[in-house]
């Protein structure tokens, strides 16, 4: 096994969000967004209060329950919230109580698919995605529903956010970036979903050998004192002969556009939403045994 820990000195300090009010250390401003409000018990947790003591204590339980299984995630007995006394977000205090804009109370568990590829020119480069909240490029992730496994998300969400939703169930339903399928679809949205369902089987190929690079606690800018993002980061690595090399990229859903993100130098990678850096510096790692020329980059991105 390579990567052991999450070193806490690699993780980013708290990022601003655009939605956010401004964060207070010293006394924690409340904010739980309206969205969450109106989505209870849809995606989001009822109100702590209004829970009863056997929903209280499942979310209690939850804590990183997932990432148990992991081997990387340090797994820690994170105790309670002296103010509400439900779950405490185990990398310290952020300023915010609340759940901001996050649905769960403790972690929200999110999968990131980090797929990479060298192109013609032999440049590394990893399929990614501009958010429309806060303009940033990141790994086309997402959360992981109720009733999803992770796998499952990583290829929910690479395909909503990076094929234009092309493979979903039923008739594809991309439409110019919008996800609405009773929108009239031009002759070139027609041919890209054919074209994409055609490379369907290469596709489930790449997602069924991956290999997981991190998993764990997300710098995310949405977090707050009681409720933080963990997620399950997957390396897909594309060969040079694969029939998927030079697939085409199209944005959908919550992705306002989509791309082979080219990763040359330092700076490519720390722009990066969240944490999304260090997990695809773990990505390259991986890549050392996978093929030499991840070598080239690594030593150049080396902290
Ligand atoms: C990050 O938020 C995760 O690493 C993942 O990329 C993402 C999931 O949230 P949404 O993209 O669904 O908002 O913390």
């Amino acid at each position: 096994m390579l990567f052991q820990k999450l070193s806490i000195k690699k993780m980013k300090q708290q990022q601003k969000h655009p939605k956010y009010p401004e964060r207070c250390l010293d006394k924690p401003v409340y904010f739980t967004h309206e969205i969450v409000c109106q989505n209870i018990n849809v995606w989001a947790d009822p109100f702590w209060n209004d829970m009863t003591d056997e929903e209280k204590s499942k979310v209690i339980s939850k804590v990183s329950s997932e990432n148990k299984k992991s081997l990387i995630f340090e797994n820690k007995d994170l105790g309670r919230d002296s103010t509400y006394n439900g779950p405490i977000n185990p990398k310290g205090k952020t300023g915010i109580v609340g759940r901001g804009l996050l649905g769960r109370y403790g972690p929200n568990y999110a999968a990131d698919p980090i797929v990479t590829r060298f192109n013609k020119e032999g440049i590394l480069e990893m399929v990614a995605i501009q958010r429309s909240d806060t303009g940033q490029w990141a790994i086309p992730g997402g959360m992981v529903e109720k009733g999803d496994t992770v796998s499952e998300t990583l290829r929910k969400e690479f395909n909503e956010e990076a094929l234009g939703n092309t493979l979903g169930t039923g008739d594809a339903e991309y439409v110019n970036g919008v996800h609405d399928c009773s929108k009239i679809k031009s002759k070139e949205d027609s041919d890209y979903i054919n074209k994409i369902k055609t490379l369907k089987n290469e596709i489930d190929k790449l997602f069924s050998n991956g290999t997981t690079v991190y998993a764990g606690f997300v710098d995310d800018p949405r977090n707050t004192d009681w409720a933080w993002m963990e997620t399950v980061a997957v390396h897909f690595h594309i060969k040079d002969d694969s029939p998927i090399h030079d697939i085409e990229l199209r944005a959908a859903t919550d992705a306002t556009s989509a791309k082979w993100y080219k990763i040359k130098t330092r700076s490519d990678l720390d722009s990066l939403y969240a944490s999304h850096a260090l997990f695809v510096t773990r990505a390259i790692e991986n890549g050392l045994l996978i093929d030499k020329r991840f070598y080239d980059i690594w030593t150049k991105l080396a902290y």
